[in-house]
């Protein structure tokens, strides 16, 4: 397990180490907005007990939500979510058959009842799946809100001064 000094507020969690390239954007994120997280490899078929065991106990250990991440018959994000009450925002990693759209409708079709936030495919849904955490967290921490305030006004700069490389 990867982890941080203080106590993991979210849970960053992916089916296989090959997930990484892509869920370590979500990582980037929570780094970069000092959000204690841990990360870890949990997988729904392959590891099913520990996926029930990281689920069960994710509440108590004091996360307030998890980034749940697999490519192709992606089961462990709605698995999760079926044993947790806190939020989980799922991301469809890209698949080398399908590149991800495999892992698109395993995570977003929800039987209803058991939902999970699920994000884009690939690198932009992993970094917006941490927004997403930060998010949730600013509700009730002001200093992470100015933070994504900032954060935003930032990215509005950066666009506002694009330019084209027009003749
Ligand atoms: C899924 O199978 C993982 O989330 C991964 O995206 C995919 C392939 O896993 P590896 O064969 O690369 O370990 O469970």
């Amino acid at each position: 397990m990867e982890g941080q000094i203080n106590k993991p507020q979210v849970g960053v969690i992916m089916g296989s180490s090959s997930d990484w390239e892509v869920m370590k954007h979500a990582v980037e994120v929570l780094k970069k907005f000092h959000v204690p997280y841990e990360a870890e490899v949990v997988s729904a078929h392959r590891t099913p007990d520990r996926m029930f065991e990281y689920a069960e106990t994710a509440g108590g250990r004091g996360l307030k939500c998890i980034i749940a991440g697999a490519g192709g018959a992606a089961h462990l994000p709605g698995m999760v979510a079926a044993k947790t009450l806190l939020p989980v925002l799922g991301v469809p990693v890209t698949s080398r058959q399908l590149q991800g759209l495999d892992s698109l409708l395993s995570i977003v079709q929800m039987p209803r009842g058991i939902p999970v936030a699920t994000f884009a495919i690939g690198e932009a849904g992993a970094a917006n799946a941490g927004l997403f955490a930060v998010a949730l967290l600013a509700m009730e921490d002001a200093g992470l809100a100015r933070q994504l305030a900032e954060f935003r006004e930032t990215q509005m700069a950066t666009v506002a001064s694009m330019t084209l490389p027009l003749s």
